[in-house]
Parts: C-alpha cells; sequence; structure tokens
C-alpha cells in the first residue's frame, strides 16, 4: 500500500507528465504552422512518449494499491521566437522535470518505500537521455543560426525520428 504522501507526490508527477505531453502537442502544432514537418514529427513522437511515461506512473500507483487523482492540464504555450527558442524552453522544461524526479526519489528513500525508489531509477535514467537529446539539438539549431540550408537539413534530420530519441 502506497503512503497518502508518495501517493500525492505521484499523481502530481503524472500531472507534470500530462502537461510535458500538451506541451510538446503544443510545440509540433507551432512547427506544422510552420511547415517544418520533420520537426513537428520529433515533437508528435516525444509527446507521445510523455504520455507513456504518464501511463507507468499510472499503472504503479494502481498496481501499489494507490488511488490515481487526475487534476487539470495547465494551459501550454502556444507561439515562439524561433525554432531554437521552442528547443531551449524544451530543456529548461526537461530539467525541471528532472528536479521533480529527484525529489520524489528523495521523498521515496526519506519515506523507506524502497519500491518505488527502484521504480523512480527508470525515470531517473531517462532524464538523462532526454536532457542530451535536446541539448544535442539545441547545440545544432546554434551552429545553424540563419542558414535556411542548414534548417532543411535539421527538418530532415528530424523527421527520421522513429520513436525513441
Ligand atoms: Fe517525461 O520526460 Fe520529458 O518531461
Amino acid at each position: 500500500m502506497l503512503k497518502e504522501s508518495i501517493a500525492k507526490a505521484l499523481n502530481q508527477q503524472i500531472n507534470a507528465e500530462l502537461y510535458s505531453a500538451y506541451l510538446y502537442q503544443s510545440m509540433a502544432a507551432y512547427f506544422e504552422d510552420k511547415s517544418l514537418a520533420g520537426f513537428a514529427n520529433w515533437m508528435d513522437l516525444q509527446a507521445e512518449e510523455e504520455m507513456a511515461h504518464a501511463r507507468k506512473i499510472y499503472d504503479f500507483v494502481n498496481e501499489r494499491g494507490g488511488r490515481v487523482i487526475l487534476e487539470g492540464i495547465e494551459k501550454p504555450k502556444s507561439s515562439w521566437e524561433s525554432q531554437l527558442d521552442v528547443f531551449k524552453e524544451s530543456l529548461a522544461h526537461e530539467e525541471k522535470i528532472t528536479a521533480m524526479i529527484n525529489d520524489l526519489v528523495s521523498l521515496a528513500a526519506a519515506e523507506k518505500d524502497y519500491a518505488t525508489h527502484s521504480f523512480l531509477q527508470w525515470f531517473v535514467d531517462e532524464q538523462v537521455e532526454e536532457e542530451d537529446t535536446v541539448g544535442e539539438i539545441v547545440d545544432k539549431l546554434e551552429l545553424i543560426g540563419d542558414s535556411t540550408q542548414g534548417l532543411f537539413m535539421m527538418d530532415d534530420k528530424l523527421a527520421a525520428r522513429v520513436t525513441e530519441p
């Protein structure tokens, strides 16, 4: 049985993952509007991945006899200055999510909930990957600068993403 404090924190994380999905879907829509199909594809898949993260926690809470309570999801932003601006915001967002996961790990340890602590290790590893992938795209976009050719090459590269980054 999950302790109330852990169930509450996991429910907050479900909400954060669903918000991540919503934010990335909004970023995908922004790219669609700019006819950057590759960028939109990348963000579509990112949104799907966030839904899977939410589901993973949802299933874990149920498996441990906790109660999932879904809260409202905040309205995401819908416009940005540039492609770079979008990915910089995505990186800042992932850093925030990493901090939330770290807080959850600390809470699980403090509550001596070792099953939750073990479950969360997958998310710790996932966040390393997320920050690395998004950080790499930010670096590339900074190198590309105003080059239209570079932008199209990047769009082609992001179009090739099928599932995992
Ligand atoms: Fe769920 O990793 Fe991004 O937010």
